[in-house]
């Protein structure tokens, strides 16, 4: 008699099965704390998943070490809940060994930028199609708090009480340095915009890299609150979209240039009357040189 095994190896069920985007959740609780910016990733992640067009068992999830570990068990798909640092090794030999699956890493900031900093320098630079997903709360959670390669300057942790003395890395930067072919950035709070990263990144042909900010309420709480809270979000946050212009804010009235090598901001106002003429020219002398009105 046929077991399901032999089913599965011998008729692959490309195109012949409708997935939902429940059918990637498995009965399990989600063990990460309420509020948690990881359920903002686990959702537009299960979201894709039928969109790929895939079997759930040519897809494999695999992790480090820390709060984003426990990403595999969320996912009704095979997995593998692999050692600190080592998940995108680990992912690298599955996809050498079977290209046909489609393999995607959950890391954390402290499994990927410290102990797992060579496996993520090497992977980006040997382009093996893999998925990235990097989640940046910048802070080792599972341990309680400590800091991280992510921790800005002066972060107070249980492990730099007078603040941390190390300038951070900018993950998508070092990607970008390492020859990745692929990066992106998103925030917690914006899961379509999440849903959209990861799509592109299943249909980029090579190393894909997303880097998500990630709200740690228990460790690190608050710690995107500057450019995500929604009175300052769309003053503070620029959406890279592939050839527009770089214009954001409330009232679409800021901009980047790239000036020589230098990206400056800028801002511009309406100038008809020669009262608001007076007061353009207030504004730029009140504030600073690094931008203007064009
Ligand atoms: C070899 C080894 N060294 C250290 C640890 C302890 N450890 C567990 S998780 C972790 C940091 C995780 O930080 P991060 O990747 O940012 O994950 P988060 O919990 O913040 O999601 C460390 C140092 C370990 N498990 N194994
Ligand atoms: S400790 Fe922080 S990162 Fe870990 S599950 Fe709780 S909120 Fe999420
Ligand atoms: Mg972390």
């Amino acid at each position: 008699m046929k077991t399901l095994l032999d089913e599965i190896i011998s008729k692959p069920h490309i195109g012949s099965i409708v997935y939902e985007p429940k059918d990637f959740k498995p009965d399990v609780d989600v063990r990460w704390c309420a509020g948690c910016g990881g359920y903002s990733i686990l959702s537009p992640v299960q979201r894709i998943m039928p969109e790929l067009g895939i079997p759930k068992e040519k897809i494999a999830f695999i992790s480090g070490i820390g709060c984003s570990g426990r990403f595999p068990y969320y996912m009704d798909v095979y997995g593998f809940h692999g050692i600190h640092g080592r998940a995108i090794a680990i992912a690298s030999g599955l996809k050498i060994g079977r290209p046909d699956l489609s393999v995607w890493v959950a890391t954390g900031d402290g499994d990927n930028m410290s102990i797992g900093g060579n496996h993520f320098i090497h992977g980006c630079r040997r382009n093996t199609n893999i998925n990235v997903i990097m989640f940046n709360n910048e802070v080792y959670s599972l341990t309680k708090g400590q800091y991280s390669p992510t921790s800005h300057k002066g972060q107070i942790t249980k492990s730099s009480p007078l603040g941390a003395l190390d300038e951070p890395f900018n993950p998508a930067a070092l990607a970008l340095g390492a020859g990745a072919t692929f990066v992106a950035r998103g925030i917690d709070k914006d899961r379509n915009h999440l849903q959209s990263l990861f799509e592109r990144a299943a249909a980029h042909n090579g190393f894909s890299f997303i880097e998500v900010y990630t709200n740690c309420n228990i460790f690190n709480d608050g710690a995107f609150d500057s450019f995500t809270k929604k009175d300052v979000r769309e003053d503070q946050t620029v959406m890279l979209e592939h050839g527009k212009p770089l214009v954001f804010g409330k009232e679409r009235d800021k901009g980047i240039i790239i000036d020589g090598l230098n990206p400056r901001w800028y801002r511009w106002w309406t100038v008809n009357t020669p009262w608001t003429t007076c007061w353009c020219m207030m504004k730029k002398t009140a504030r600073s040189h690094s931008y203007w009105a064009i």
